[in-house]
């Protein structure tokens, strides 16, 4: 019919066939395709059935998210499904790899859905900053029931086939798409009709009707997480139209929220991270043809919190693992942990019962620096100085097999230098995780100067195979993320002085949408530390070490910048603190100064933004959403805000820049002089998205 949908007919059965490569998005042309497909198929009186299926890896995976935001194009998804919907023929839709969003909803308006065993199907509009818009908020509560309709909506998560069997939303499991497709369309010809179309079929929403409470808990549980965003209330909304108003009702009700949502400023943040993520797995600066090396086993050495969190990323995914300790004591200590991170997540129901025992028997535990030898990939996750990180490496060398990829898990220390003391420092590089390494899913790569390309390919792809978020970097102190992170954090420290507490900053901060505020995070992480590295290079920073002085090492201590009750990590303000920080500031010599939340904010970001722009200058990272996607899945920055690279964009880098030069004017701080990127992008009216380059494909 046209490129991108074929129709056949076997018999008195019509195949219809998208195959829009490579996830059979619904774009202009799949739509249009699609239509006239089934209109033929029905004006053929030797069709007595339809199927639709999809080629290539997948069932349709959605809208195209590239067409939202620009002129709609007809016929409208919403359109084609009524179509299939009052088609007089039956119409099975036979489902394969992810029926997503306008793919399921597709699904929805076939009288008949089947699936293959490791069909997953789902409405992740959500994740977008969406609502399904063609109808999937009031077929899905009438197929499934609002209660699980509410889960799949509002959470975003699919569920796989043989829960939407159970649950009503697929009626057969099958072998094959077209083959069993085509038999469950012979099987139903002969089928009583009217055929059944959701939007006519309400029996499932008359529990909900009756008791309206089975709608708002679910609505209540599934929101709990969904501070700031939009998309979650909204859709909830829609789905309770379901329940209160006639089908075309609801479905206006769901258009306008659609409408609405898909022009805000929150889907266009999220579609952008979207993209913005997948761009990051492409690497530029690879020769063509470059292929990662294959990885069957990993070594990871030291069993604290980071290594052992970085083996339980490998062994979810299935991988298996030699993690490798100096001592049995500290091996078994590790294992231990781990242990109990898989049971309590187990007793929680986030992994099946018998996942802990299989996971665990992934990892063998090992004391020897020997036991490298059969790893094609080997992470170092030792104590964090160089002269320990040298000593290992030195030792990975001599035992490491040819080939293998030699990473070092270090957060800031320079790759390149570590990478000299072996024979190999082509096969050197840098996989930064973040903790807890077993739940946060960016992994920063590491490129040094020597590292080889194939070797680069290889810990981006295993990052993905682990389901890691990978962007790749260069070498500075503290890379990419932390770097920026330190930008921010001594903007932080310089507002106790000026007269700000940090009940204010972090308040500020957590309203922007971050998790934590720079003093609680710095709570939770331990004052100790820094102080301790303040000490060894002869650095003071009065308020921090006053806190540290009295004692106050963060939450392990049960004080800090707040103190916490027994037990509890709610950070509660301190009046003790207070008057520490007076304290301190009278012996200075320096008064406080009312300062607004306005303030607080740009100098929270601004500086991060400014130092972004350097790593930019500098080919720390090649696209402003390579940082993005960092800030995105390394520090909790709202997705509704894209990124501190978008979110500049959206401010306007002039009024940034401006900004920045009357902080480094007003508090005597050169620093925040905006970097010559920004400077140059501000006086052209340019922004950052417009440097974005594109990459080969990794
Ligand atoms: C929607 O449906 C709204 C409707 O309710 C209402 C309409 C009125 N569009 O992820 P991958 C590209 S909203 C355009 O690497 P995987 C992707 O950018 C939509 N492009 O593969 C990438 O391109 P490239 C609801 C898309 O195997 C390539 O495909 N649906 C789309 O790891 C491969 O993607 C969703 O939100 C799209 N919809 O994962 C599903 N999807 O190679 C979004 C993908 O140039 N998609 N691309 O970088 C996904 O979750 C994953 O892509 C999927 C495959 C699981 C399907």
């Amino acid at each position: 019919m046209t490129d991108v949908v074929k129709l056949e007919r076997h018999d008195a059965i019509a195949i219809v066939t998208v195959d829009n490569l490579p996830v059979n998005a619904l774009s202009a042309a799949v739509r249009r395709g699609i239509s006239e497909s089934v209109e033929q198929a029905i004006a053929d009186p030797a069709v007595k059935a339809i199927v639709l299926v999809c080629a290539g890896r997948t069932f349709i995976a959605g809208a195209d998210i590239t067409e939202f935001g620009k002129p709609p194009q007809s016929p409208g998804l919403g359109e084609v499904i009524a179509e299939l919907e009052n088609s007089p023929k039956p119409i099975v839709a036979a489902i394969h790899g992810t029926a997503l969003g306008g793919g399921l909803e597709t699904a929805l308006g076939c009288h008949y859905r089947v699936a293959v065993k490791d069909a997953k199907l789902g409405l992740p509009e959500v994740k977008l900053g969406l609502l399904p818009g063609a109808g999937g908020t009031q077929r899905l509560p009438r197929a499934v029931g609002p209660e699980l309709a509410v889960k799949m909506i509002v959470g975003g998560d699919p569920i796989g086939a043989a829960d939407a069997f159970k649950h009503g939303l697929i009626d057969a499991i099958v072998e094959d798409t077209v083959a069993g497709g085509e038999a469950f369309a012979r099987q139903v010809l002969a089928e009583q009709r009217p055929l059944r179309k959701l939007r006519d079929d309400d029996a499932k929403l008359q529990a909900a009707k009756a008791d309206r409470a089975i709608f708002t808990d679910a609505v209540a549980a599934m929101t709990k997480k969904a501070r700031g965003l939009e998309a979650p209330f909204a859709a909830a909304d829609a789905i309770g139209a379901a329940i209160d108003l006639p089908f075309d009702q609801g479905l206006k009700k769901e258009r306008e929220g659609f409408m609405k949502l898909v022009a805000g400023e929150q889907s266009k943040a999220q579609r952008y991270a979207f993209f913005a993520e997948r761009e990051a797995a492409k690497v530029s600066g690879v020769p063509d043809g470059t292929r990662p090396r294959p990885v069957a086993r990993v070594a990871i050495i030291g069993a604290g919190t980071m290594g052992g969190g970085i083996a339980m990323s490998f062994a979810n995914a299935g991988i298996p693992v030699t993690l490798i300790e100096t001592g049995e004591e500290q091996l078994q200590r590790g294992l231990g942990v781990m242990r109990k991170n898989y049971d309590a997540t187990a007793a929680r129901g986030g992994i099946p019962a018998d996942a802990p025992t299989k996971r665990m028997a992934l990892i063998a535990g090992v004391v020897g620096l020997e036991h490298v030898k059969d790893a094609d990939l080997i992470i170092e996750a030792v104590f964090e100085t160089m002269a320990v990180k040298k000593e290992v490496f030195t030792a990975i060398d001599a035992y490491a097999k040819p080939g293998a990829v030699l990473a070092s898990n270090t957060s800031y220390l320079n790759i390149d230098e570590i990478a000299q003391v072996t024979r190999r420092p082509e096969d050197v590089l840098g996989m930064h995780f973040f903790s807890p390494a077993n739940v946060m899913k960016l992994c920063e790569i590491v490129r040094a100067d020597k590292t080889a390309p194939d070797a680069l390919l290889t810990a981006v792809a295993i990052a993905r195979k682990i389901a890691k978020v990978p962007a790749v970097v260069g070498v500075c102190d503290g890379f990419v993320g932390n770097r920026m992170l330190a930008a921010r954090g001594k903007q932080a420290e310089k507002l106790l002085f000026e007269g700000a507490l940090p009940q204010q900053v972090d308040a500020v901060v957590t309203k922007f949408g971050m998790p934590m505020g720079p003093f609680a995070m710095g709570d939770l992480a331990g004052l100790d530390i820094g102080w301790r590295s303040r000490k060894d290079r002869g650095i003071t920073s009065e308020i921090a070490d006053a806190l540290c002085e009295a004692g106050r090492f963060g939450q392990k201590t049960g004080k800090g910048y707040y103190k916490y009750e027994p037990g509890s990590r709610a950070p509660l303000p301190d009046p003790e603190v207070e008057t520490l920080i007076n304290d301190t500031l009278s012996k200075l010599g320096l008064k406080r100064r009312e300062i607004f939340d306005q303030e607080i904010l740009e100098r929270m970001m601004y500086p991060m933004i400014n130092e972004g722009a350097r790593i930019l200058e500098e080919g720390i990272a090649a696209r402003p959403s390579d940082i993005d996607v960092i800030w995105l899945y390394g520090y909790g920055w709202p997705v509704y805000r894209g990124g501190p690279m978008f979110y500049a964009d959206q401010v306007g880098l002039k009024q940034i820049a401006e900004r920045l030069s009357y902080y480094a004017r007003a508090t005597n701080d050169a620093t925040l002089e905006p970097a010559p990127l920004l400077a140059r992008l501000a006086a052209e009216g340019g922004n950052f998205a417009a440097l974005a380059k594109p990459a080969k494909a990794a």
